[in-house]
C-alpha cells in the first residue's frame, strides 16, 4: 500500500492537477524484485526483436507528442514549444538507441595460444532518478540506452513532476514492452530514491539533480560498488569577445539562460563580455531581455513560463541583491510561481551569485580584459557542465574551448544537447556521460573470454 498521496500542482496557476501515490520502501522492494526477475528474460530477447520493440515505443511516443506536451505544460509550466520538443526528444532518443541494440559488438583481441573475445553484457536492474526540470528528456536519456543494452529499468520521477513519466510507461506497455521491464514508481527521494540506491539488486543508478544529493548517492553507492552516472549542477559561462557578431550573441543570450525559466543545468548564468564591447552588448541584451515573452506557457508564443514551486521561487529570490540589478524583464502577476528575467552587474567572483547555481532566470554580466582572463573567470567555478564562446576568430574559439574545463561547449551557438553527441560534466557537474554513440556501453559490463586452442 502507498504510504500516502501527494498533490501535483500546476505552477502557472497553483491549481491541483491530480493526486499521485507516494510509494513505500516495501513497494519499492517489490518493484525491484519484479525488475530483477524480468532481467533474465529481457536480456535474452533477440536483439532484432528488442530493437523493434524500442522502435515501436518511439513511434507510440511520436503519436502522442501533443498529449505529452500538454501534460508537461500543465505539470511543469514549460512552454508549449519547449514541451513539444521534449516529447519529440524522447521519441528520437528511443529511435537512436533502438539502433544500438544490434551493434553491441565485442572485440576479438590477438593473444598467444588461443583466441580472446569480449562480450558486452547488460549490468542488470537500473534505477533512474529524475529531477523536475526536464522530466521527459532526462528520463529517456537513461531508460532508452538501458533498455537497449538489455537492462530492466525502475524509474523514479520527481515528486513535483511525475505525470509524463507515468504516461510514457503506459505508451511502452501499449506496444508490448513488458511491465516489469520498465516500471515507473512515484514517491519521494528520501523513501523511493533511497530504497533504489541502497538495494544491492539495483546495479546502476542514473541520477540527475542537485550536486548535494548526487554526492550523497555516490557515497551510498560506493558501499556496493554500484555504478553511477551523475548529472549535477552547473554555473556555465557565455563568453562574448569583441570580435563576435554582437547582435546575434546578445539576441540569443536570453534564451541561453532564461529558457525553462533558468531551471536548466546548462543555463549560461554568467555572461562574460570583453570590456571594449561591454556597453554595446549590454544595450543589445537589455532590448532582447525586455522583448522576452514571459506569459502563460500554453500560449503558442510564450517564451518563458513560471518557476516550479513557491518554495523554489523563494530560493531564487534569496539570491538577488536588488542593488546589483541592471535591468529586469517582465512577468505576470497573480497566481503562479512567476519570476522576471533578472540581470545583475558588478558581481564580484567571490559572491554567491557568481558561484552558486540559482536555477532560476537570473544572470550576471561581467567584463574581462583578455582571452586568458575570460578562461580563468569561466573556470573559476566548482562546476563544469556547458558554456558558449562567441567570436569570429576560429583559432581563438578553439583555444578557449580547449582551455575551459567543461563537458559541453558551443561556439557561436548556445545549444548543448543533441541525442547523438555525449553530454555530461567536469568537476562537480557530474560523473560519466549520457547520450551519444557510447551511452549503451555504460549499461554493460565487459566480459573477457580466452579460449585455449593448443589443448
Ligand atoms: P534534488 O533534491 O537533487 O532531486 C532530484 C531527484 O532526486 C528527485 O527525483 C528527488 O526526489 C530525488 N532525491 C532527493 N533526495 C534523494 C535521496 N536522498 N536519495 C535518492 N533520491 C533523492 O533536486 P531538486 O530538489 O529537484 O532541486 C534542488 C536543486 O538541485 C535545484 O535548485 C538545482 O540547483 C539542482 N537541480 C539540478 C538539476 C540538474 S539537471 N542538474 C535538476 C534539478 C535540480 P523528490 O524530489 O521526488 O523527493
Amino acid at each position: 500500500m502507498p504510504i500516502g498521496m501527494f498533490e501535483v500542482i500546476n505552477p502557472s496557476n497553483e491549481q491541483v492537477l491530480r493526486e499521485v501515490a507516494a510509494h513505500s520502501e516495501a513497494e519499492t522492494f517489490e518493484v525491484i524484485t519484479r525488475a530483477s526477475d524480468a532481467f533474465s528474460r529481457w536480456r535474452k530477447v533477440a536483439p532484432g526483436q528488442r530493437a523493434n520493440l524500442l522502435r515501436a515505443f518511439a513511434d507510440n511516443v511520436g503519436r502522442h507528442i501533443e498529449e505529452l506536451a500538454l501534460l508537461e505544460v500543465a505539470n511543469s509550466g514549460h512552454t508549449l514549444t519547449n514541451a513539444r520538443w521534449e516529447a519529440g526528444n524522447v521519441r528520437d532518443v528511443l529511435n537512436y538507441y533502438a539502433g544500438s541494440v544490434e551493434r553491441l559488438t565485442g572485440k576479438q583481441i590477438p593473444v598467444a595460444n588461443g583466441i580472446d573475445i569480449t562480450f558486452k553484457e547488460p549490468i542488470g536492474v537500473v534505477g533512474i532518478i529524475v529531477p523536475w526540470n526536464f522530466p521527459m528528456p532526462i528520463a529517456s536519456w537513461g531508460f532508452a540506452p538501458a533498455l537497449a543494452a538489455g537492462c530492466t529499468v525502475v524509474l523514479k520521477p520527481a515528486e513535483a513532476t511525475p505525470l509524463t513519466a507515468m504516461r510514457i510507461a503506459e505508451l511502452a506497455y501499449e506496444v508490448g514492452i513488458p511491465h516489469d521491464v520498465f516500471q515507473v514508481i512515484t514517491g519521494s527521494g528520501r523513501v523511493v530514491g533511497e530504497a533504489l540506491v541502497h538495494d544491492d539488486r539495483v546495479r546502476k543508478i542514473v541520477f540527475t539533480g542537485s550536486t548535494e544529493v548526487g554526492i550523497h548517492i555516490q557515497r551510498a553507492a560506493a558501499k556496493q560498488v554500484k555504478r553511477v552516472t551523475l548529472e549535477l549542477g552547473g554555473k556555465s559561462a557565455n563568453i562574448v569577445f569583441k570580435d563576435a557578431d554582437l547582435e546575434k550573441a546578445a539576441a540569443s543570450a536570453p534564451y541561453a539562460v532564461f529558457d525553462n525559466a533558468g531551471q536548466d543545468c546548462c543555463a549560461r548564468s554568467r555572461i562574460l563580455v570583453e570590456k571594449s564591447a561591454y556597453d554595446d552588448f549590454l544595450n543589445l541584451f537589455s532590448d532582447a531581455v525586455k522583448k522576452l515573452r514571459v506569459k502563460d506557457p500554453l500560449s503558442e508564443d510564450s517564451e518563458m513560463g513560471p518557476l516550479i514551486s513557491a518554495f523554489h521561487r523563494e530560493s531564487v529570490a534569496s539570491f538577488v541583491d536588488e542593488s546589483l540589478v541592471l535591468f529586469k524583464g517582465s512577468a505576470p502577476t497573480g497566481k503562479g510561481f512567476w519570476y522576471p528575467p533578472t540581470v545583475l552587474g558588478g558581481v564580484n567572483p567571490g559572491h554567491r551569485l557568481f558561484r552558486d547555481e540559482v536555477f532560476g532566470p537570473v544572470v550576471t554580466v561581467t567584463a574581462f580584459e583578455s582571452e586568458s582572463e575570460a578562461i580563468s573567470l569561466a573556470n573559476d567555478s566548482d562546476y563544469g557542465l556547458s558554456g558558449s564562446i562567441w567570436t569570429s576568430n576560429l583559432g581563438k574559439a578553439i583555444r578557449v574551448a580547449q582551455g575551459i574545463e567543461s563537458g559541453n561547449l558551443s561556439v557561436n551557438s548556445n545549444s548543448s544537447v543533441r541525442y547523438s553527441t555525449p553530454f555530461g560534466g567536469y568537476k562537480r557537474s557530474g560523473l560519466g556521460r549520457e547520450l551519444g554513440p557510447d551511452a549503451t556501453d555504460s549499461f554493460c559490463e565487459i566480459k573477457n573470454v580466452f579460449i585455449n586452442t593448443e589443448i
